[in-house]
Parts: C-alpha cells; sequence; structure tokens
C-alpha cells in the first residue's frame, strides 16, 4: 500500500493521524531511533523526519538507516529545501510554502529536488505548505508572510489554492515549538473549504488536550516533534497525545 493511501485509510477509519516528527539534526541517529520505536509502542502511525537548518545528508542518511531498524511504520521526508531528500525514505511531502515570498521555496528548491525523487523512487506526496503565526525558525527561514491568527480567510485562500493546484494535502504550520498551535477558527475554516482534502496541523501542540482541539476542529492528521524531544518518557506522552485524537 502506498504512503497516502495508508494515512488516509488511518484517517477515515480511527478520525485523526498522528505524525511524530523527527530531526536528525537534533540527535545522534541511534538516540533518534529509540525516540522512534517509542513513539511507535505509543501509538504513532508514521515518522516524519526533518529540519530548517543541517537536517541533510549523512546524519539524514543515517537517522533514516537506524529508524528503521527499529520500526515497521512508513517514514516521510520532511525537507526544508532538496538537501533533505534520501533515498532510504518511503515517501517525501512534496511541498511548496505557498506563503513564501521566495520563490526558492515556492518552486526552485521542487524542480532541484524532483530529479532525486523520481530516481530515488520516493513516493511523493503533493502539499500545500502554510505557515502562520508565529512561524519560528521555519516561516524565518522560509521568508513566509505568516498568515495572522487572527485571519483565516488568509488561510482559506491560500488552502484553496493548494487546493485548485492539485495539492492533496494542506499543511498549516505554527512553527516548530509555537507558542500556540495553529487557532481552531483557522483550522476549521480551512477544513471546512478543503472537504475530502487531507489537513495536517503542526507546531506548538505538546498535550492531549491542544490535539483534541486540533483535531475537533478538523485536523486530520497532527503532527508533534518538540515534544518528544523534551519528554522523558516518550511512549507515555505519544499515547496520551494518540488516545485524545483517535475515535
Ligand atoms: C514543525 O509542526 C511541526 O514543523 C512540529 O512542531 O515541534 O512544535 O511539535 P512542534
Amino acid at each position: 500500500m502506498k504512503v497516502e493511501e495508508y494515512l488516509n485509510d488511518i484517517a477515515e477509519r480511527e478520525g485523526t493521524v498522528h505524525l511524530t516528527l523527527i530531526d536528525p539534526a537534533s540527535q545522534p541517529p541511534e538516540v533518534a531511533a529509540d525516540i522512534a520505536k517509542a513513539a511507535v509502542d505509543g501509538g504513532t502511525d508514521a515518522i516524519m523526519i526533518g529540519g530548517s537548518t543541517g537536517a541533510g545528508g549523512l546524519a539524514l542518511d543515517q537517522t533514516l538507516l537506524k529508524i528503521k531498524e527499529q520500526t515497521n511504520v512508513p517514514t516521510i521526508l520532511f525537507p526544508g529545501n532538496a538537501g533533505g531528500l534520501s533515498i532510504h525514505a518511503d515517501a517525501v511531502l512534496f511541498m511548496s510554502l505557498l506563503n513564501s515570498r521566495d520563490i526558492n521555496y515556492v518552486t526552485t528548491n521542487q524542480a532541484m529536488g524532483a530529479p532525486l525523487v523520481y530516481k530515488y523512487g520516493i513516493e511523493p506526496i503533493s502539499m500545500a505548505y502554510i505557515i502562520t503565526e508565529p512561524g519560528g525558525t521555519v516561516g524565518w527561514v522560509g521568508d513566509a508572510k505568516l498568515i495572522p491568527r487572527n485571519k483565516p480567510e488568509l488561510a482559506v485562500a491560500y488552502s484553496l489554492a493548494g487546493k485548485y493546484m492539485g495539492m492533496h494535502y494542506t499543511y498549516l504550520e505554527a512553527g516548530s515549538g509555537a507558542d500556540q498551535p495553529v487557532t481552531p477558527a483557522t483550522i476549521g475554516a480551512v477544513k471546512h473549504v478543503l472537504g475530502d482534502n487531507k489537513l495536517i496541523v503542526g507546531g506548538g501542540i505538546r498535550d492531549g488536550m491542544t490535539a483534541k482541539i486540533c483535531a475537533d476542529a478538523g485536523a486530520d492528521m497532527i503532527v508533534t516533534g518538540t515534544i518528544v524531544e523534551e519528554t522523558e518518557d516518550v511512549r507515555n506522552k505519544i499515547e496520551e497525545l494518540v488516545s485524545a485524537i483517535k475515535k
């Protein structure tokens, strides 16, 4: 089964998908693999791998190989640029940062990376990537014109544009480590226009209650990253998040 079908199937059957994001720049590959295994034991559905700075090359390859030794869920690249690709991943969120001012993040990195995705045989999952306030490092690196927290209609406009351009997934991002996630009003307004297209929400989600608020507002998939780096009991924390968002 393709990774996109696997994720969509879980979203339909279980209500919401949980994705654990691991930044290969944040820890050695063996530690990343231990985190991934604990997350899978806790019920996460797939492992996303990527980051805005220093998340490519050998660290990325070795992190993927170690994770694949320890787990059997799909590994999905979440690249900050064309350097964030690896032959060892199952799929890539092939995304355009629609509200970037920098053409490199809208189409150039995509063009530079596409031949490698083809050559490596990684499954591309087309995705509109939209960054809201506060935006964090990815907002700065991606030179995003951040969507104000109180302007859901702007997030709706970009999301519809992505859908009309044929992107299957939409990712509303508040930035890794954000003090607050994307607002429920924005999530709800975007999901309303997306219909069956899948909505991913991430940035600043640290507990089950917050994850549930995002899921109830309309998120089909919830991404958490920072919390697995901070917690001492990854399995328990992921169990808390997963049990809060599944049917
Ligand atoms: C970042 O949305 C993800 O791209 C995850 O954010 O690190 O805040 O969980 P956190």
